[in-house]
């Protein structure tokens, strides 16, 4: 089996304020992706701008920095065959208006800022955030149920 990546991904505060952390994490789980990291932190302004740093010449960056750090956020890892796109299209695109029914952003969002969910959008990204939000690693850990989930 190749291709085994681990991605990052983060309940933002509005997807905790609106008890939405359990839906999300089961729709990760069912897929088949193997949970190795989970972390409640309320981010302070300088991991959410070291985060956000790709951002930060666009005008809605010092929302979104306020946004992040208003509350608690549910940072993840999850593990998987590809897993950096699969979590992507188990999230949908970032506005919710336009994210299709069936995708987490397009069953519950209706904006681009208060969009739930963020999730790593490629390898180089999804390690440098893994390191960000997990300093002391993530869990090293093998699923019985592996052989159910691969062929
Ligand atoms: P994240 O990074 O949070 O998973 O979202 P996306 O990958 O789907 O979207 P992004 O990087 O383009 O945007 C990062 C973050 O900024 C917010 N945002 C974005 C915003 O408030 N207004 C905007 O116009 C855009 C483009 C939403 C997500």
């Amino acid at each position: 089996m190749s291709d085994i990546q681990t991605t990052f991904v983060m309940v933002k505060p509005d997807g905790v304020q609106r008890g939405l952390v359990g839906e999300i994490i089961q729709r990760f789980e069912r897929k088949g992706l193997r949970l190795v990291g989970l972390r409640g932190v309320i981010p302070s302004e300088q991991l959410a701008e070291t985060h956000y740093e790709v951002h930060k010449e666009r005008p809605f960056y010092p929302g979104l920095i306020s946004f992040i750090t208003s509350g608690p956020v549910v940072a993840m890892a999850w593990s998987g065959v590809d897993a950096i796109s699969v979590a992507r299209s188990i999230i949908g695109p970032t506005n919710g208006r336009e994210a299709a029914p069936g995708t987490i952003r397009g069953d519950h969002g209706m904006d681009i800022g208060y969009n739930l969910i963020h999730g790593s959008d490629g390898e180089d990204t999804a390690v440098s955030e893994l390191a960000l939000w997990f300093p002391d690693g993530i869990m090293e850990w093998n699923r019985d149920i592996e052989q159910w989930i691969y062929e």
